[in-house]
């Protein structure tokens, strides 16, 4: 399907077009107007930790450049902006509010509402303040209680104009990547630890629900990364038991406490000896599983999944640096992922467009009490090269976002109740542990001069929206 065939009733009535960035990956000024150090400006110092010991400093220098940013997303369209919070720059230290952080983003919100652009904002994307891991982190349960002061003051401050509140992005990767495999800041292996970071973030995303609800907020959600766990030999009862722990630890274990206020039985009796059970207070999971208002769904690829050792599995877990990686998958680290032999982004992860419809059609029939979808992250790396003429042509790009698009209208189609789509990412930037090495943006960054070039893909997913506006 091409954007030229979306008819009236493709797209539901206010469908939300947008892009998505995240604070640590663009703002760049890490230790300017009163920002301290968060534990990905930490990680990035330690040997081998970040691609080529990229770090934060600069970045995009969006901090600098956001009134032009904004411009950039006017005239591609955008009919939203996703972007985050850096809690070390609104508390810094996580002390007291420090108001020329907080006026950053109220300056931003206020340049998007005057572009004509819906801001949607996340108060978590990774970026702990240091000082709270100096006291243990998200292992620690108090970190919780942290998270939930720190949201009242930025709700305090921009609740009167963002109507959009999204908890946290992706705890999968800020509890399992950050404290398990150890790819992600703050870089610990302790698989003990990274299951409380769990449900810490859990219970820190129903203590912010709590707190913002009764301050007014309206629209509340969180944003999963979520993907279809498929057995490599669905007849054979090891790849399935596989595919059930995969399923169990990227999906369920966020899925069912907010979504039905448990945690799986199986998941349960997984972590039995991680203790799960354990740092389960009676009250947390009523507070967990509040009702919210959307349910952010980040997705890139699927998971081919096995039980049996694999000499050619994908590399997909090394985080792209030097550091010996753990395994995220805790008490399931057997679990291998052979290739299916599909085309890969630079990521080295498989395109397959079909498996974002099926998994919003899954999510549809799995759970009763599923609120309105958002995509709220989609994209890809790819190899960008610039032309004598200064464009960037990337058909491959363009090709993914289109036929992933497709697949949210086919999952529309199909009963999914999905209301937006967000690009990741509005603009090359800082990759986590791969550094700026891999290219997410629809608009290229020159890091050697911070010059933006909308590339050929922005230009395409503009003539997209454009279209879809008309349909
Ligand atoms: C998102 O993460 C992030 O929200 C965003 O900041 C980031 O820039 C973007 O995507 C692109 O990476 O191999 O063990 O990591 C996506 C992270 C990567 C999570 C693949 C799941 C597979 C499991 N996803 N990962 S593991």
């Amino acid at each position: 399907m091409s954007e030229r065939e979306y008819t009236q009733g493709t797209w539901p009535h206010g469908f939300i077009w947008g892009s998505a960035t995240a604070a640590a990956q663009v703002e760049g000024a890490a230790h300017e107007g009163g920002k301290e150090d968060s534990i990905w400006d930490v990680f990035a110092r330690l040997p081998g930790a970040v691609y080529g010991g990229h770090d934060l400093e600069v970045a995009d220098d969006h901090y600098h450049r956001m009134p032009a940013d904004v411009q950039i997303m006017k005239r591609l369209g955008l009919d939203s902006y996703r972007f985050s919070v850096s809690w070390a720059r609104v508390r810094p230290g996580d002390r007291a509010v420090n108001p020329e952080g907080l006026d950053f983003y109220s300056r931003l919100v206020d340049e998007l509402l005057e572009a004509g652009i819906l801001p949607w904002l996340t108060l978590y994307h990774w970026d702990l303040p240091q000082a709270l891991e100096e006291t243990g982190g998200w292992a620690d349960r108090d970190t919780a209680f942290r998270f939930r002061d720190y949201a009242a003051d930025v709700y305090a401050a921009l609740g009167d104009r963002v109507t959009h509140w999204t908890t946290f992005n992706e705890p999968f990767c800020s509890s399992l990547l950050g404290y398990a495999s150890g790819v992600h800041a703050p870089g610990r292996q302790e698989p003990r630890a990274a299951v409380s970071a769990v449900h810490h973030q859990h219970l820190a995303h129903g203590l912010a629900v709590g707190a913002l609800r009764s301050a007014g907020a309206e629209h509340l959600g969180i944003t999963l990364n979520l993907t279809n766990a498929i057995p490599r030999d669905a007849a054979d009862p090891v790849d399935v038991d596989a595919a059930r722990r995969l399923d169990s630890l990227a999906n369920r274990i966020f899925l069912d406490p907010i979504l039905r206020g448990a945690y799986p039985a199986d998941t349960l009796a997984d972590l039995e000896p991680y203790g799960l059970a354990d740092v389960i207070l009676p009250g947390d999971l009523e507070m967990i599983g509040a009702p919210i208002d959307f349910l952010g769904v980040n997705h890139y690829h699927d998971d081919l999944v096995s039980g049996r050792p694999n000499a050619s599995d994908a590399d997909s877990h090394s985080g792209g640096a030097d550091r010996e990686a753990g395994s995220p998958w805790v008490g399931s680290e057997h679990i291998t992922f052979p290739s299916r032999g599909l085309p890969r982004t630079a990521m080295d992860w498989e395109i397959n467009p079909d498996g974002l419809r099926s998994l919003l059609v899954r999510l549809g029939q799995e759970y009763e009490a599923l609120p309105p979808l958002y995509i709220t992250e989609n994209g890809a790396a790819f190899d960008d090269t610039v032309a004598t003429d200064g464009a960037v042509h990337d058909p491959d790009r363009s090709r993914f976002i289109r036929d992933h698009v497709a697949s949210v209208a086919e999952a529309i189609a199909e009963g999914a109740d999905v209301r937006g789509y967000f690009v990741w990412s509005l603009l090359d930037n800082f990759e986590w542990s791969y550094g700026y090495d891999k290219r997410f943006g629809i608009v290229r960054v020159d890091y050697d001069t911070l010059e933006r070039t909308i590339k050929d893909s922005g230009l395409a997913y503009a003539a997209l929206i454009a279209a879809a506006h008309e349909a």
